[in-house]
C-alpha cells in the first residue's frame, strides 16, 4: 500500500516524530517587564498589591516621606546658596526624591554607595552631614566625608567611571566572604558611556554584588533621552550582560522601595549585578548655572508636576491612616530648622584655597602641575594687588 501525503498528514498525531522541546529561552528572567512598576497611581491611590513585588512596611514608607521632605527642603537650600555664592555648582534633585531616598532605604549602613554629582540629597539622607556633603560643590579638592568611613564613594562628575569602581569594590568585598552590596547611581545620558557597558559586565562575569541604579530624569543636560538612545528601554541593556532588569515609576516612592529591595536581596543572596531603570523627572535645569527654557517646554515641565513623588506618598499614607496633619507640620518644622542650620554653617566656612587644588594630586608634583600652580598663584596675588589699589 502506498502512503499519500493526505494518509501521512491523517495519520500524524500517531506517526509524527516526538516534537523537539522547545530550546530554553537564554533571555528569561532577564527582561523587564513591558511597563514598568507601579504601586501607585499618580494621584497617590493605590493599585492592587502584587505579589512579584511587596510592598515594603508602613514603617519604612513613612520614613521614606519624612527623608524625603527634608531631601528637598535640603535641594532648595543649596539651589540658593549658589545665589548667595555660598556654593560654585548645585545639581538639583528636585522631582527625584523617591528615586534619592529609596536607594538609600534599601540598603543597610554597610552596604556601599557610589554616587554621582546628582546625589547630593541620597547622601544626606544617608545622614552624611550637608556642609559636608557640599564640599566638594563648593570648589574644594577633596569630598569632605571619610568615604571608607561612610562607605560612600565621592561624588563622580566624571560620568560612569562609578560604575566600574562599584564593580571592583563589591568583586572585593564578595570575594573576601562578606555579603555587602555596591549600589551605582547612574543617568540616563551616561548609559552610553564605556565605563557603564564595563561595569556592567565585569559585575555580571563574577558575579558582583552591584545594584545599577539608572536615574532616567529624560535629559543629559539639554540632550533628550530620544537622542540618546534607540533602545525600548535603558533597562533593556542589562539583558546583553545577562543582568535582570526591571522598570519601575521612579516617581512613585512605594514602587521604588519596593523594587530596589528585590534587587538589593538579588544581589547579597550572591546571583550578581541587578539593574534597575527608574523612569522620573528632573525638574529643575541641568545646574543653576544651565537655562533649560532653551531646550524644553514649559508644558513638559507642568505635566511632570502632577505625578510629583513627595505628595503622592503623603496622600497615599493619610488615607493609610499612618499620617495626619500634626506629623506633616512637624516634620516641615524639622525640614526648615535642618535648611537653617546648614544655611548658618555654609555662612561661617572659609573660602577654599584655589591652591590647594595642588597638593594631593601627585606625591612628587610634575613640571607642569608646578608651573601651572605657579600661574595660578601669580594670578591670584595681581587680583589682590589691583583689589588693593581699588
Ligand atoms: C566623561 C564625561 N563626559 C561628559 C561630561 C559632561 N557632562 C556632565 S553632566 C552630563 C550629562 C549627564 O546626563 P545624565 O547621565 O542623564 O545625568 P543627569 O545629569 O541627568 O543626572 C554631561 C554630558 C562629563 N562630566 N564626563
Ligand atoms: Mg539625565
Amino acid at each position: 500500500m502506498t502512503t499519500t501525503p493526505q494518509a501521512v498528514r491523517r495519520a500524524s498525531p500517531r506517526t509524527r516524530r516526538p516534537a523537539t522541546p522547545a530550546a530554553p529561552d537564554p533571555s528569561a528572567g532577564l527582561l523587564p517587564q513591558a511597563e514598568p512598576v507601579r504601586l501607585l497611581n499618580p494621584d497617590g491611590t493605590a493599585l492592587p498589591s502584587r505579589a512579584d513585588c511587596p510592598e515594603p512596611p508602613v514603617e519604612a514608607l513613612r520614613e521614606m516621606y519624612r527623608r524625603m521632605v527634608v531631601g528637598r527642603r535640603f535641594d532648595v537650600q543649596a539651589t540658593a546658596l549658589t545665589k548667595q555664592g555660598r556654593l560654585a555648582v548645585y545639581p538639583s534633585s528636585r522631582g527625584q526624591e523617591a528615586c534619592q531616598v529609596g536607594a538609600i532605604l534599601a540598603l543597610r549602613d554597610d552596604d556601599w554607595v557610589f554616587p554621582t554629582y546628582r546625589e547630593s540629597m541620597a547622601l544626606t539622607s544617608r545622614g552624611i552631614d550637608p556642609v559636608e556633603v557640599l564640599t566638594l560643590l563648593r570648589g574644594d579638592w577633596h569630598c569632605g566625608y571619610d568615604p571608607a568611613q561612610r562607605h560612600t564613594a565621592p561624588q563622580c562628575t566624571p560620568l560612569a567611571t562609578q560604575c566600574v569602581h562599584a564593580a571592583g569594590l563589591a568583586y572585593g568585598e564578595s570575594y573576601q566572604g562578606r555579603d555587602t552590596v555596591a549600589l551605582a547611581f547612574i543617568g540616563d545620558g551616561a548609559t552610553s558611556e564605556g565605563d557603564f557597558h564595563e561595569g556592567v559586565n565585569f559585575a555580571a562575569v563574577f558575579k558582583a554584588p552591584v545594584v545599577y541604579f539608572v536615574q532616567n530624569n529624560k535629559y543629559a543636560i539639554s540632550v533628550p533621552l530620544s537622542r540618546q538612545t534607540a533602545a525600548p528601554s535603558l533597562a533593556y541593556k542589562g539583558v546583553g550582560y545577562g543582568v535582570p532588569s526591571e522598570q519601575v515609576d521612579g516617581n512613585d516612592p512605594v514602587a521604588v522601595l519596593a523594587v530596589l529591595t528585590r534587587a538589593v536581596a538579588h544581589a547579597r543572596a550572591g546571583h550578581g549585578p541587578y539593574l534597575v531603570e527608574a523612569h522620573t523627572y528632573r525638574m529643575e535645569p541641568h545646574t543653576n548655572a544651565d537655562d533649560a527654557t532653551r531646550y524644553r517646554d514649559a508644558d513638559e515641565v507642568e505635566a511632570w508636576r502632577d505625578r510629583d513623588p513627595v505628595a503622592r506618598l503623603e496622600t497615599y499614607l493619610r488615607a493609610k491612616g499612618v499620617l495626619d496633619d500634626a506629623a506633616v507640620a512637624a516634620i516641615a518644622e524639622e525640614a526648615e530648622a535642618y535648611a537653617a542650620d546648614l544655611r548658618e554653617r555654609m555662612n561661617a566656612q572659609p573660602t577654599v584655597d584655589p591652591l590647594s587644588l595642588f597638593d594631593h594630586v601627585y606625591a612628587e608634583p610634575t613640571p607642569q602641575l608646578v608651573e601651572q600652580r605657579e600661574q595660578v598663584r601669580a594670578e591670584l596675588a595681581a587680583a589682590r594687588d589691583s583689589e588693593g589699589d581699588a
